[in-house]
């Protein structure tokens, strides 16, 4: 299996889309335009890009409180998620969800979570569905590093063994914990775990889509040929503070900028397909424009959007069967 053209520009669409739209947050909350808490994405493109690129309709991903990117990555409309941050009716989840409890079940978006850990329970559930029912379908679990230490993510890796689930966990370790650091807090290590558990870890280097993309690949594929879970544990960093408003007193002042300048996945993808002729930066920079006017756009409509009414107030409360 190999990345086509057509896939190269798509991959590096939805990391420059995820970019522009955590920027453009970024700066609407800071406007005070935007209620809630509010977590970012941006400098973490390459994992969710580079998992989701294998996944369809079948699959099923579950997110964290910082779910925008993993959103994105598994094709949600951009508007529609603006709006929802905005608090707005016609937003993914008529405005009732906001950042942290954004989901699109129709595209297999189980949702982010203000539960750390929340989500690798509820792939184990998707994967056993998607197993029963014979769908082909493989469920991932996004999970940060502190999420990697709760009860329910080793509870899980547990069962997603012992039931030979098609699921994958994703560890996203960005170095910490709000303002914890992974180093200082993680006993063992991410893929020992995993062979505690009788399943494959891998380390995957984050800023590089190519890796994420060929750990992910496999992974995918061992769980559709009925192979059980794996595990990759992928290295990344985040741009902004761990939420909106954060001072980020626990890291040193030119962390960010160094990475930003030395392997920004947006940047590394640029020079690899540049090096290999694969894509041409024109190509790149059209990306760049489209994604700037596409999510200036949904800025746009978001502001001008009308609230949920008292109407709204009692409906979307309980699910129907
Ligand atoms: C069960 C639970 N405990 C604590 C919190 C508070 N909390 C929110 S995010 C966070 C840190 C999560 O770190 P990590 O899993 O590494 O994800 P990151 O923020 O780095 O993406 C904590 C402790 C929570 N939301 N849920
Ligand atoms: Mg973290």
């Amino acid at each position: 299996m190999q990345l086509s053209r057509e896939d190269l520009l798509e991959a590096y669409r939805r990391m420059r889309l995820i970019r522009e739209f955590e920027d453009a947050v970024h700066e609407e909350f800071a406007a005070g335009n935007i209620p809630g808490f509010v977590h970012l994405y941006a400098g973490e493109e390459a994992s969710a890009v580079g998992m989701c690129m294998h996944l369809d309709d079948r699959d099923r991903i579950a997110s964290t409180h910082r779910g925008h990117g993993h959103c994105i990555a598994k094709g949600c409309d951009t508007r529609a998620m603006m709006l929802e941050i905005f608090g707005k009716r016609e937003g993914l989840c008529a405005g009732k969800g906001g950042s942290m409890h954004i989901a699109d079940l129709e595209k297999g978006m189980m949702g982010a979570n203000g539960i750390v850990g929340g989500g690798p329970p509820l792939i184990c559930g998707a994967a056993l569905a998607a197993k029963t029912l014979g769908t082909g379908g493989v469920a991932v679990a996004f999970v940060g590093d502190g999420g990697s230490n709760q009860g329910t993510t080793l509870e899980s890796y547990n069962l997603a063994k012992v039931w030979n689930l098609p699921a994958i966990f994703v560890i996203e370790d960005n170095g910490y914990a709000e303002s914890t650091a992974s180093s200082w807090s993680v006993g063992g290590s991410q893929t020992g775990r995993a062979a505690g558990f009788g399943m494959p870890g891998t380390e995957v280097d984050g800023f590089d889509f190519f890796a994420v993309w060929e750990a992910a690949r496999e992974a995918v594929e061992r769980a559709r040929a009925g192979q059980g879970p794996s595990l990759l544990h992928v290295r990344l960093s985040r741009y902004y503070g761990h939420f909106e408003g954060d001072a980020c007193t626990y890291r040193a002042a030119d962390e960010v900028e160094r990475i930003k300048a030395e392997k920004d996945p947006l940047l590394l993808f640029r020079r690899r397909v540049g090096e290999a002729g694969l894509l041409e930066p024109e190509d790149l920079d059209a990306i760049d424009r489209q994604a700037r006017e596409q999510i200036a756009a949904c800025v746009r409509d978001a502001k001008g959007a009308a609230y949920p009414g008292e109407a709204d107030l009692t409906t979307d409360v309980y699910a129907s069967y």
